[in-house]
């Protein structure tokens, strides 16, 4: 199977956990992407979707789902979403599509988490994958000196305006081995917006798909 197939596959798997939801939450990325189409397909029952991002937005519309403000929809029985790195506590690394932030807010707004991926995200380690983190543009310089002092290296994603206006910083070289504390540390830089750990809050289930079989932990 293709690495793309394999997205799918686990895309579709995760729709067992949607059934009977009738607002769904829904992340960012090219799994995610067969997780809507999936979604539009099994569509009766679901009044609309919480979107994460713009591009979620507009493939949601595309399909023909409603897309619901988080503001107007409370708590959310189910929020799907792929991640970057996964490890075996559940804990992530995301951002690598920019939509980090929105992803973060509706994970936190949400009773269970579904993150769903292909094998080659799964690690013993968290910090493999460059760990993004979401800036205020003009903190972008301050927030790389800080990050420095913890051992990164930050790489600005030039180029890169996220929807909510903020820059990214790639910061590569990091073993993250206590997650939540560096998710806490790099939170509490001034300037940060989002750091993309999602350890505080990490994943409720994880389905990834090996081969021709899903594995759920
Ligand atoms: C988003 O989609 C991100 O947080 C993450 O960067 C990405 C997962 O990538 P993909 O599904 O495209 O492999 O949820």
């Amino acid at each position: 199977m293709t690495q793309d197939e394999l997205k799918q596959k686990v895309a579709y798997a995760a729709l067992d956990y949607v059934k009977g939801v009738s607002i769904v939450g829904v992340g960012t990325g090219s799994t995610v992407f067969h997780f809507i189409n999936g979604l539009a397909e099994m569509k009766s029952g679901i009044e609309g979707a919480v979107s994460s991002s713009e591009a979620t937005t507009a493939h949601l519309k595309k399909m023909g789902i409603p897309v619901l403000d988080l503001n107007d929809v409370g708590t959310l029985e189910v929020y799907v979403d792929g991640a970057d790195e996964i490890d075996p506590n559940k804990k992530l690394i995301k951002g690598g599509g920019a939509a980090l932030t929105r992803e973060k807010i509706i994970a936190g707004a949400s009773k269970k988490f579904v993150c769903i991926a292909d094998g080659s995200k799964r690690v013993d380690v968290l910090g493999k994958f460059p760990l993004p983190v979401e800036v205020i543009p003009m903190a972008r310089s301050f927030v790389a000196r800080e990050i420095v002092k913890l051992g990164g290296q930050p790489v600005w994603r030039e180029n890169c305006v996220t929807d909510n206006s903020g820059h990214i910083l790639d910061v590569h070289n990091l073993n993250i081995v206590d997650p939540s504390e560096l998710e806490k540390t790099i939170n509490n830089i001034p300037g940060v917006i989002t750091v993309g750990i999602f350890s505080l809050r990490p994943a409720d289930i994880v389905l990834v798909s090996e081969g021709e079989e899903i594995i759920t932990f």
